[in-house]
């Protein structure tokens, strides 16, 4: 089943490899036939080569968006030789098969990231590319395709010992040739579809063809939020060493129209970033620009934060934050919204630490840490958090929703209603809002205490309210000095107290204040509780599960 590659098609807008390409066909004498600037640069390379247009007769034009878009390549790919008829048809035509078609596709997403402007994007629309490699492909009965640079040497091999591929190895070829197609045109349509959404006008052509007097139902503006279908496809970053267990595999991915995210985070020192890392790390960013513009720090251990706080500097946010839980911020992932400062340096100096993750570093505060912390792995993100939409996978299925973003970011809780005791003063409310934005980021069910504006005790992921709470108190209260640190703190719960016992916990452990969603059937019941205490209560009217 082998086919030796007597004539090849070659059209790469990336040239690295292509030496060795070019090595291969001048020595064995393949017949080589090429676009405008390939062809140009293989014949500098001493390989008799034929344009193109000579081979149809007709001249590359539209500014290049014509050149190989014509039946004398397309026959050329597409007859399938093994077919007596085929070659038949080939032979009245005077057109002669190709045997191997090497193409490298216009770089469409590296020119998104580039910045470039949309004329130049569009124009990085490859279509001709896509259409002789998917030709190719179709028709890997008789024709080798090649997308991969990685595989110029593997052609050379071929070319070089006249052999050609055989018809498994061509298979192969072929699905890596869709495969690559494929990645193409959905990235192709991710930007598409994200920048070229639907008009106002086509949204009230459809509702007045449907016989739709309604201004715009509800369902329908939630369904253009959405597109058809997640097209975009991810790009390979790298295998980890292993997932969330060593005998587990893993890899990164990444969006190939972006290089902003925390995927893309650079990594300034330590040991390569394991799975787990990636994951607590991923959560102590996103928990810490939840109060942005305050300067935050979060200590995450496992996906959970064990101490959030924030302060005037960075190094007050971190003390703060690491005194909240000190027995489990062990082995943790430090994240901050602002510069890693000297001072704060030295604090994280004596806690191991797996890894720290800012928006920079002041010199001296990097040099220290890559100094005396050889293991430390050392993170930079230029940006805040980027995802508006969140996956989770499902079994057959994913599940997409929009990311919990409500009350972030400098809203104040004026709609708060009060529903026990007196209005809390500045302080307090300052503590109840840090409160209520530090639980969005532990995993419910979620009871946090807290004290100026630090976390003292975090009752998570527990499948009662009651053990939440008993956990919270229990973890405020532990400390080797014998500090009540519940007395006069605060309490946010992440969502509504079902029965009044989850808040009577916090009651009894001497807690001032409460935030709480409410909405429970026996709010009353909750309400009363927290009244017979002359304890302030505020319900917000929203949740934040977090599972
Ligand atoms: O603009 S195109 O879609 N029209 C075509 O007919 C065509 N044929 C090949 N782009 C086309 N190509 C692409 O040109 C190839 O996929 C390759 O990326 C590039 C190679 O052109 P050159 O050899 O001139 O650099």
């Amino acid at each position: 089943t082998n086919r030796p590659l007597r004539r090849a098609l070659v059209s790469i807008y990336h040239k690295e490899g292509i030496e060795v390409l070019a090595e291969a066909f001048r020595n064995a004498g393949t017949e080589v036939v090429s676009t405008g600037s390939t062809a140009a640069r293989l014949a500098e390379l001493g390989v008799d080569v034929t344009e193109v247009s000579e081979v149809t007769g007709f001249p590359e034009c539209l500014d290049g968006r014509v050149k190989t878009l014509d039946p004398h390549i397309h026959a050329g790919i597409l007859a399938d030789m093994t077919n007596p008829d085929h070659a038949a048809q080939l032979e009245s035509f005077g057109i002669r098969p190709f045997d191997l078609v090497v193409v490298n596709l216009y770089p469409f997403a590296d020119t998104v990231r580039s910045g470039a402007g949309e004329a130049d994007i569009v124009e990085k629309i490859d279509i001709g590319g896509p259409s002789m490699v998917r030709g190719a492909a179709k028709n890997s009965a008789t024709v080798a395709v090649v997308t991969d640079p990685a595989d110029y040497a593997l052609v050379a091999e071929r070319v070089a010992n006249g052999e050609g591929f055989s018809l498994e190895e061509r298979r192969w070829l072929a699905g890596k040739a869709f495969a690559h197609t494929g990645a193409y045109d959905a990235t192709i349509a991710e930007w598409t579809t994200r920048h070229w959404t639907k008009p106002a006008s086509i949204a009230d052509s459809q509702r007045a063809l449907a016989g739709d007097d309604q201004p715009y139902a509800v369902e329908a503006r939630k369904e253009e939020q959405f597109p058809a279908a997640y097209t975009r496809t991810w790009n390979r970053e790298h295998i980890l060493r292993y997932g969330e267990n060593p005998h587990q595999l893993a890899a990164l991915y990444t969006d190939p129209l972006n290089t902003r995210g925390f995927a893309h985070a650079e990594q300034l020192g330590g040991k390569p970033m394991s799975y787990n890392n990636y994951v607590d790390a991923d959560a102590a960013w996103r928990a810490v620009w939840d109060f942005a513009p305050q300067i935050a720090v979060a200590v995450v251990k496992h996906n959970n934060p064990c101490g959030l706080a924030i302060g005037e500097t960075v190094a007050e946010a971190h003390l703060k934050a690491h005194a909240c839980d000190p027995m489990s911020a062990y082995g943790g992932v430090i994240a901050a919204n602002a510069t890693v400062t000297l001072e704060m340096a030295e604090n994280v100096r004596p806690i191991f630490t797996e890894v720290i993750v800012a928006p920079d570093y002041e010199p001296e505060a990097l040099a220290l840490l890559q100094a005396k912390k050889k293991n430390l792995r050392i993170l930079k993100v230029a940006e805040p958090p980027t995802s508006k939409f969140q996956f989770r996978q499902i079994d057959g299925g994913l599940l997409v929703q929009s990311t919990d973003l409500i009350d972030a970011v400098g809203d104040r809780p004026d709609a708060w209603k009060l529903v026990s005791g007196d209005a809390a003063d500045d302080a307090t409310l300052k503590d109840l809002e840090f409160a209520w934005r530090a639980c969005r980021c532990v995993k419910s069910n979620a009871i946090l205490i807290a004290k100026d504006e630090a976390t003292v005790g975090i009752g998570m992921g527990q499948v009662n309210r009651v053990d939440s709470a008993n956990l919270a108190v229990e973890r405020a209260n532990t400390l080797d000095d014998g500090r009540n640190r519940t007395n006069g703190a605060v309490a946010a719960s992440d969502a509504f107290f079902p029965f009044a016992d989850g808040a009577e916990i916090l009651i009894d452990a001497g807690v001032r204040a409460i935030v709480q969603p409410g909405g429970s059937i026996r709010d009353e019941e909750v309400f009363e509780a927290a009244r017979k205490a002359n304890v302030t209560m505020y319900v917000t009217g929203t949740r934040h599960f977090f599972h």
